[in-house]
């Protein structure tokens, strides 16, 4: 999202927060070791174009991705090696899915709509954290939006034009 004065304003006047508009995590805390639902929630296109195209990046320690079929778009399924492995279940863990892109669709910028995969976040992801997806999203003629800056220490994604989506470690009760 640009910023202007025009949408400053508008959020001022509209009491909500800049992060209520980009590309967000539905469920922003998470516990560790566990199976996780992660919403996607795109709140607007590229500068007006619609979105037609949805790109997550998988991080590190999150393995067993699943994404949820989505009416009018077409997922591809992108698997590499793991870092490590991992543990899932008592099953050792080394590849798997890295990047869920989905395409095909269109999702106008005056429009809402949800991209959901599930996950297992393993016990190698540290607790008191947040976990970044980046995403980039691809819009017509070119256009997108890269939701890939990491906040770093002290800062929150507030304080940054395009963060990636996060979600907050806990450890488990
Ligand atoms: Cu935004």
């Amino acid at each position: 999202m640009k910023k202007s004065i025009l949408s400053a304003v508008a959020l001022l006047a509209l009491g909500t927060t800049a992060a209520s508009a980009h590309i967000t995590l539905e469920t922003q805390e998470a516990q560790v070791p566990s199976t996780y639902k992660a919403v996607f929630r795109v709140g607007h296109g590229c500068e007006g174009k619609p979105t037609i195209k949805v790109r997550v990046q998988i991080p590190e320690g999150v393995i067993a991705v699943k994404p949820q079929p989505k009416t009018g778009w077409t997922i591809e399924k992108v698997k590499g090696k793991y870092e490590k492995s991992y543990d899932y279940y008592g099953t050792p863990t080394t590849e798997g899915v890295k990047e869920i892109v989905w395409s095909g669709g269109s999702l106008a910028d005056d429009e809402y709509d949800e991209f959901v995969l599930r996950a297992y976040l393993t016990g190698d992801l540290k607790v008191d954290t947040t976990l970044y997806f980046p995403v980039v999203q691809e819009c017509t003629d070119g256009a997108a939006e890269r939701w890939i800056e990491i906040p770093a220490a002290g800062k929150v994604a507030d304080d940054y034009e395009t963060p990636a989506p996060g979600v907050k470690l806990v450890p488990k009760k």
